[in-house]
């Protein structure tokens, strides 16, 4: 199983990721791994930032002739020196609602918002996409696909899609606001200027699918070992996810028993996937269907009331330039974040030190299943 950890902050010199126990013997696709890192950039409603970064990394180790060793990977992003700024700014002491400030400062004791802000910030999730990125790279030596899209900004939604998962796909290759249904597009645009306008921020939903999953992944033995229950830890982890669902997931709460379940057709079909691929914490051969909420940014032009942390005197809280709308970004970050946990429940059940030991575990278990 993979371990990772990430350094780094939005304004500092760039971010750091390592990675320990990644199997040797896989050879990278390094462009592969670029345009995955593009693609998290530059969606309509970004700041404008996201134009200038260019998010190249390097990589430092684990690797020979770009295939993997078996030894910790590391890596390295240089945020571009536009975004790079030193030493921090004199204390801004002004809190924005919804973001970690307030309760970073108390909790570190730190009398600088921005010491808190810097490492809190959603740039991190750079090197965590890179980490998905690998991970589903490896997957797909597998054949197990996947894909993200969105569904809502700020209440504008496509309707319930019956797409297979190929022809969202296509749908989705020229949306610069990774929506399959183009009108549909056009109206959160719209939203999205507005909100501009209006000096606000918007929210949305994204669903994640993955497809060709073995049946199996997970466990329903132990409480630490479901599926959804780490997918969902994960997905949560990502800066500005606020709920997570697995197929239907809260709806489940007003469907009657015999409309909520899935039924068997044989050992690898099912009527509905209602279930989002997902029951007793194992994959049961269906897509991985998962969907996240995310808040709109807490960084407003038109601030909220905050207090001066020092004087505890009632104020606005600090503006700066943000992003109006996230929701795309966090869509491929989620696909990326999933990419990991399911990386590691294969690793898990198929073990390995490298990629073709992995594979002969895998080919076993296949033809034990027939
Ligand atoms: C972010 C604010 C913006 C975003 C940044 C995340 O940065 P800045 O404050 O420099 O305008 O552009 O996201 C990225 C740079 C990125 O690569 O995703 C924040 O406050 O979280």
């Amino acid at each position: 199983m993979i371990r990772y950890l990430t350094a780094g902050e939005s304004h500092g010199v760039g971010y750091t990721l390592i990675i320990d126990g990644f199997p040797a013997g896989f050879k990278i696709d390094f462009n592969h791994l670029q345009s995955f890192l593009n693609k998290r950039q530059n969606f309509f409603g970004r700041s404008t930032r996201s134009c200038w970064e260019e998010n190249l990394f390097r990589i430092l180790s684990g690797v020979s002739e770009g295939v993997t060793t078996g030894a910790p990977l590391s890596f390295f992003i240089e945020n571009n020196s536009k975004s790079q700024k030193k030493p921090f700014k004199d204390h801004l002491k002004t809190p924005r609602p919804g973001h970690a400030d307030l309760a970073g400062m108390l909790k570190f004791d730190h009398k600088n918002v921005e010491l808190v802000w810097e490492r809190a910030s959603g740039r991190e999730t750079v090197v965590r996409t890179l980490c998905g990125a690998l991970s589903l790279q490896f997957l797909k030596e597998f054949e197990i696909d996947s894909l993200s899209h969105v569904t809502n900004i700020g209440g504008v939604k496509t309707p319930p899609s019956k797409n297979t998962f190929s022809s969202l796909k296509n749908a989705l290759s020229s949306s610069n606001l990774l929506c399959s249904d183009s009108e549909i597009e056009e109206l959160m645009k719209e939203k999205i200027k507005s909100a501009e306008k209006e000096k606000t921020s918007l929210g949305g939903i994204f669903e994640l699918r993955m497809t060709h999953l073995p049946i199996g992944l997970g466990s329903y033995t132990q409480w630490d070992q479901k599926l959804d229950a780490l997918i969902a830890h994960d997905l949560m982890s990502i800066q500005g996810i606020k709920g997570v669902q697995f197929g239907i997931g809260f709806l489940y709460g007003e469907t009657p028993g015999h409309q909520a379940h899935d039924e068997i057709i044989s050992t690898t079909q099912r009527k509905t996937n209602n279930a989002g691929g997902i029951e007793g914490g194992m994959t049961n051969g269906e897509e991985i269907i998962v969907s996240c909420t995310v808040k709109p940014p807490a960084t407003l032009l038109k601030p909220l009331s905050s207090i001066d942390v020092d004087t505890q005197e009632k104020t606005k809280a600090f503006v700066s330039r943000s992003d109006v709308c996230f929701v795309p970004s966090a869509a491929v970050v989620g696909e990326a974040v999933l990419g990991i946990q399911i990386l590691n429940a294969f690793l898990k059940k198929f073990g390995g030190d490298s990629l073709s030991q992995t594979k002969k575990h895998y080919e076993t278990y296949c033809k034990q299943i027939k």
